[in-house]
């Protein structure tokens, strides 16, 4: 029996893993194992031989069972240690780079602009970017002899050859859009389109592609002084002052009559703009009450209803705001730049609700 017992311990001590462990667990003590054999032998035995084997091979088996669960708790804490040993952290290293993107100034400016607005009743109207020559030159007073409507200045779509029907463009300003609204809906209304838009035009002031947002009101009584309000509330809320002089200087537009460009009293105080102070002036906008030939193209009675109209580059006040120099730099794909010009979300009503930031 003392052989029994070196020979199991020893087989213990030595065992690797979990699985050998229950392999001599079943060899020794198990329903079919040797003790289990020994203890069957107990009946064959004289009564004064069993009071000494039995008690042993009890014994015996205890021993074996606590041996196997010692070693069982001995693998279980080396295993634990080489799980620690390997799996670890060093939390002092410096963590990894992660590029943190921002909503870009133009689409920030077009909302701040567009929250502005709504706040005065204007809604927002979208519409195609691809329009009918119609919608973008004929609806507007623009005639056919117009210079904008010349290749050099306008995106025409291609024909499929023997297709005759006059071309598509891409839209040159976001007017289309206000006379899709006026034939949807009418008059009153007070809109605003912003947008992106379409011309043949590149160098440091000018892209192929820029944004615009135009506003429209149309009632009955609706005159230049209504338009003015709106503007000095615009201007004021946009460059965040108190108080700022509009000055409406006589233009031409072929949708407006009159028509009228407004500038913005402001300075250059060592290369920056300040808004309602000094003795400059600063163009912003083109504006004017809208021509009774285009209402007429809207489907809206110019012997009823009358209205105002303006638009401005998105790309441009954006500029004039953040102090950046070259159009062309919104248009990179890479932003990062713009933190150099102290370009921050700011703290002004977004469309996406709250402050943006
Ligand atoms: C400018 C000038 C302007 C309008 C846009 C407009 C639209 C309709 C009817 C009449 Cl549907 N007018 N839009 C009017 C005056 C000026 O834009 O210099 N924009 C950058």
């Amino acid at each position: 029996m003392d052989d029994l017992k070196a020979k199991y311990l020893t087989q213990i001590a030595d065992a690797g893993d979990e699985a050998a462990l229950e392999a001599i667990r079943l060899a020794a003590v198990g329903k079919k194992g040797e003790v289990a054999l020994k203890m069957r032998e107990l009946g064959r035995m004289t009564p004064e031989e069993r009071q000494v084997a039995g008690p042993a091979l009890n014994a015996l088996k205890d021993e074996i069972n606590s041996a196997l669960a010692a070693k069982k708790a001995a693998l279980a804490d080396a295993a634990l240690d080489e799980r620690l040993r390997s799996e670890w952290l060093d939390v002092t290293l410096p963590t990894r780079h992660r590029p943190a993107g921002t909503i870009h100034p133009i689409s920030q400016v077009s909302e701040e602009v567009t929250a502005i607005f709504a706040e005065m009743g204007f809604a927002v109207a979208e519409g195609p970017r691809i329009d009918t020559d119609w919608y973008n030159f004929d609806a507007l007073n623009i005639p056919g002899h117009h210079p904008a409507r010349a290749e050099m200045d306008t995106f025409y779509m291609h024909r499929a050859e023997g297709d005759n029907r006059p071309p598509h463009v891409l839209r040159t300003h976001t007017s289309p859009v206000q006379i899709r609204s006026m034939e949807k809906t009418g008059a009153p209304t007070r809109i605003i389109c912003p947008g992106g838009v379409y011309r043949a035009d590149y160098d440091q002031t000018h892209t192929p592609m820029f944004h615009q947002v135009e506003g429209l009101a149309i009632d009955k009584d609706i005159s230049m002084a209504n338009l003015k309000w709106v503007l000095e509330e615009f201007v004021k809320s946009y460059f965040e002052v108190d108080g700022v002089d509009l000055r409406f200087r006589a233009s031409h537009f072929p949708f407006t009559e009159p028509s009228a460009e407004v500038d913005i009293r402001c300075s250059w105080e060592g290369g920056t703009l300040k808004v309602g102070e000094g003795d400059d002036w600063l163009e912003i906008l083109g504006s004017g009450m809208v021509h009774p030939k285009v209402l007429q193209a809207g489907g809206i009675d110019p012997e009823e209803w009358q209205g105002f109209a303006f638009g401005m580059g998105i790309d441009r006040i954006a500029m004039l705001k953040y102090g950046i120099p070259d159009l062309r730099a919104f248009f990179d794909s890479d932003l990062r730049w713009l933190r150099h010009y102290g370009f921050a979300a700011l703290d002004v009503p977004t469309l996406h609700g709250g402050l943006s930031r």
